[in-house]
């Protein structure tokens, strides 16, 4: 074989480890990766990532059911712990400060995970409110810690509100100026974003470091 396709059977390794609910395969597949010198964050968006999305595909067929898909998550948390300490880090010359969390009626967190640890390897300071968070915490949290900007998750479109309530709360302590809030998950779109107030939106991890860099550069905000 030659390497671009040992890497390319690794990536679909790694994803079917995940729809086999299987982690010590996931971390076999993720030790294979990096010894194939797959870059560790396409090993995880284009094959641990991939088996979830196929493992949520038969969710959807009802041929899995909520059981299994936490196994997946388990498998797809397994691999991630091999790679995440080969993400190549970088140093930061505007540092910035985020509070990022999933809202609250919400409790998927593998995404906002993603996006922690991206933001933590660009050298971000993040405070993980983890999941479920009702919209106060995050405002009293992004006031403790003098944040720059406040990182709302759901996976749900019946929680999508709960970012519109941030939002509003914020506006409400009057505080909406003082924080740059930004949105993700699956169901959002940048019209979502633009119709709240949110100031970004991205559809993805590696997005979402590089929305916050240029937020945070556009307007650096001096802590309290
Ligand atoms: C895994 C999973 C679960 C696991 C979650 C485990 C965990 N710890 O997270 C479990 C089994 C617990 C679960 C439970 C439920 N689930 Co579920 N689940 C999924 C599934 C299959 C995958 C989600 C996932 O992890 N994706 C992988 C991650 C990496 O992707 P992501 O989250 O989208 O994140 C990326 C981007 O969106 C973005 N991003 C994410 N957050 C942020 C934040 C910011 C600021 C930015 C900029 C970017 C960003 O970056 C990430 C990385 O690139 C989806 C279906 C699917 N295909 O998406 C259903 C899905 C989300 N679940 C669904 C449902 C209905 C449920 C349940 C209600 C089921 C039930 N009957 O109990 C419960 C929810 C309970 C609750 N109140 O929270 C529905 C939601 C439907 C809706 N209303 O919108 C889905 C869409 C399945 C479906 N088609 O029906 N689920």
């Amino acid at each position: 074989m030659t390497n671009t396709s040992l890497q390319q059977a690794v990536l679909t390794e790694l994803a079917d480890a995940v729809v086999a609910l299987d982690e010590a395969r996931a971390v076999d597949a993720a030790h294979e990766a990096l010894n194939e010198s797959v870059d560790p964050y396409t090993a995880i968006e284009s094959g641990l990532l991939v088996g979830m999305s196929r493992a949520g595909q038969l969710f959807e067929e009802q041929e899995y059911f909520v059981p299994e898909l936490l196994v997946a998550s388990d498998a797809l948390y397994a691999g991630l712990g091999v790679l995440r300490p080969h993400i190549a880090a970088d140093r930061l010359d505007v540092p910035g400060k985020v509070v990022i969390g999933v809202v609250e009626g919400d409790t998927h967190d593998v995404g906002k995970n993603l996006v922690r640890i991206i933001l933590q390897t660009k050298g971000f300071e993040v405070h993980d409110l983890g999941r479920d968070v009702p919209p106060s915490r995050f405002v009293d949290k992004a006031v403790e810690v003098g944040a720059d900007v406040i990182a709302l998750s759901t996976l749900m479109t019946t929680t999508m509100v709960n970012m519109d309530e941030t939002v509003k709360l914020l506006a409400k302590r009057d505080l909406r100026d003082r924080f740059q809030v930004i949105v993700g998950g699956s169901p959002l779109s940048k019209a979502y974003a633009d119709r709240i107030g949110a100031d970004g939106y991205s559809k993805d991890a590696i997005g979402a470091a590089d929305l916050v860099k240029r937020l945070v550069q556009q307007a650096p905000r001096v802590a309290t």
